[in-house]
C-alpha cells in the first residue's frame, strides 16, 4: 500500500515591524484563517518523546515524524548553518497510515486496550491506543507567498499570546530537500532575517507554560 507523504521544511522566525513591512512589500497575502489544534499522546508522552506529533486540525488528522537527515546533502559550512535553522518533518495525512505509524511507535509500551461499546465511535482508536489530548489552542494565521521562490510564509498568532512566523516549503516524497533549504535561505535574506538561533514554535511555548516537566524532558532528550 502506498500513501501520500511529503516533507515539510520550515524555518521559524520572530517577525519584527521591519520584517512585516518587507513581507508586505515583496510578498502577496493570500489570506487569513483561524484554526484550532488538538495534540494527542499517551499519558507518558511516548510519541512526543520520540519527536512524533499527532494532531487534529479542522477535523483532519495529521502526523509529523522526523526524517532521517543525510548530512552529506549540505556541502558547505554556510549550507550547514542555514539547514540548522530549519526543521524537516514527514507529514502524514492518511488516517490508516497515521494509525499504523502510531501503533508502531507505541507497540512496546501499549498493548491493545479493550473499549466499551459506547466508545465504538470513529475515534475509538484513540482510547484503544491510550491517546489523550495534552495540548489545545487556536491560531490566527496570515499567509503570504513569494511567487519567485515558491515558498509560503505564515504569520501565526496563538491564543495564548505568542506570535511566530515561518517560511515553509513542502517537498513531495523523494523531492529535493536541498533546493527547499536554499529557497528558504534566499527568502530569509530577502526578509532581512539575521538571527542565527532556531526560533521556538508555538508548541514549545505552550509546553513550557502548561507542561513544564515534559518540556524539560523533551529538552534533555534533545527532541526540541
Ligand atoms: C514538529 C513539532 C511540532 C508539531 C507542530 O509543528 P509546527 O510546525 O511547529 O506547527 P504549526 O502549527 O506551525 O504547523 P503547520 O501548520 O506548519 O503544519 S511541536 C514541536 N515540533 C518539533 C519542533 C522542533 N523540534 N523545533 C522547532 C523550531 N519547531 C518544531
Amino acid at each position: 500500500m502506498s500513501f501520500q507523504m511529503s516533507v515539510e521544511v520550515e524555518r521559524k522566525f520572530l517577525c519584527s515591524a521591519d520584517t512585516l513591512k518587507t513581507l508586505e512589500e515583496i510578498g502577496v497575502c493570500v489570506g487569513q484563517r483561524q484554526f484550532h489544534d488538538q495534540y494527542f499522546d499517551t499519558p507518558k508522552f511516548d510519541l512526543t518523546l520520540r519527536d512524533v506529533w499527532l494532531r487534529k486540525r479542522k477535523g483532519c488528522w495529521e502526523l509529523k515524524c522526523p526524517t532521517t537527515v543525510d548530512g552529506a546533502e549540505e556541502t558547505s559550512g554556510e549550507q550547514r548553518k542555514a539547514a540548522a535553522l530549519c526543521t524537516r518533518y514527514k507529514e502524514i495525512t492518511s488516517l490508516p497510515e497515521i494509525q499504523l505509524r502510531v501503533k508502531e511507535v507505541i507497540k512496546d509500551v501499549c498493548e491493545d486496550r479493550e473499549t466499551s461499546p459506547s466508545q465504538e465511535d470513529e475515534e475509538s482508536w484513540l482510547s484503544k491506543m491510550n491517546l489523550v489530548c495534552f495540548a489545545e489552542f487556536a491560531t490566527v494565521r496570515r499567509t503570504f507567498t513569494l511567487a519567485e521562490e515558491g515558498v509560503q510564509i505564515d504569520l501565526d498568532q496563538a491564543d495564548f499570546g505568542y506570535h511566530v512566523g515561518e517560511i515553509e516549503v513542502l517537498v513531495p516524497q523523494g523531492g529535493d530537500v536541498q533546493s527547499a533549504l536554499e529557497k528558504i535561505e534566499r527568502t530569509a535574506r530577502k526578509l532581512g532575517l539575521t538571527g542565527d538561533q532556531r526560533v521556538e514554535g508555538k508548541m514549545n511555548i505552550y509546553l513550557k507554560r502548561n507542561h513544564p516537566e515534559h518540556y524539560a524532558k523533551l529538552l534533555s532528550e534533545h527532541v526540541i
